[in-house]
């Protein structure tokens, strides 16, 4: 059995498909359709409680879900891509504290940004949430430029699995232009993991590219 990832296109399952096609792991993409109302599949929701993507699948026929456990699972289990530090390597805590910043941080916020109504029992609430989302996604970015070092990666010099993801967090800000021009690094980091040959059909299977 091989890998199945279950995904939405542009949705979080996009970093993992990514990471999938740079580590060259044979895996299948399903994508997870939507109902009328905008629910997941029943059938989905018996694979993910929480009726989100990504989810994977693993050869052994388990599930995992939380899409920074998938990468780190996935670098870790092929390391000859060389696409997390090892365990022992100096590089490995700043590794494993920016995938967790990305993921706790600034994929929640973008989840406030774009399902503000979520997030009151009070439907009036939701421009004000969607308001305060879009100014902490800034600051969220703000700080891992300032705190990540001369780049062109998150590391340095070399690509990690921690890039793919935070390109995929970058291309969902709500004014990627402006983002950008504030930080211009965090906009090379972006095109390099962006132009990078195995990642390049994946974002444009994603509607990313
Ligand atoms: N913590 C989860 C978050 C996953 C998540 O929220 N995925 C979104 C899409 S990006 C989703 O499926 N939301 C449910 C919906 O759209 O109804 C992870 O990192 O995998």
């Amino acid at each position: 059995m091989t890998f199945s990832l279950y995904a939405r296109p542009g949705a979080g399952s996009a970093a993992v498909e990514a990471l999938l096609a740079v580590l060259d792991v044979p895996h299948d993409v399903i994508d997870v359709p939507k109902e009328a109302d905008g629910s997941a599949p029943a059938w989905y929701c018996a694979i993910n409680p929480r009726a989100e993507v990504p989810s994977l699948r693993l050869p052994d026929g388990g599930i995992m879900t939380e899409s920074a456990a998938m990468m780190i699972h996935l670098a870790d289990s092929h390391p000859s891509a060389g696409m997390a530090p090892g365990l022992t390597a100096p590089a490995r805590a700043q590794y494993l504290r920016w995938l967790v910043y990305l993921a706790a941080t600034a994929y929640a916020t973008d989840l406030r940004l774009y399902y503000p109504d979520r997030y009151s029992t009070n439907p009036v609430h939701a421009p004000a949430i969607k308001a305060k989302a879009s100014a902490d996604l800034a600051r969220d970015f703000d700080i891992l430029d300032q705190e990540m070092g001369t780049g062109p990666f998150l590391l340095g010099d070399r690509m990690s699995a921690a890039d793919i993801y935070a390109a995929m967090l970058f291309s969902w800000s709500d004014d990627v232009a402006g983002l950008f021009a504030r930080h211009p690094k965090l906009k090379r980091l972006y095109e390099a993991v962006a132009s990078h040959a195995k990642v390049k059909p994946v974002w444009q299977r994603n509607g990313m590219g």
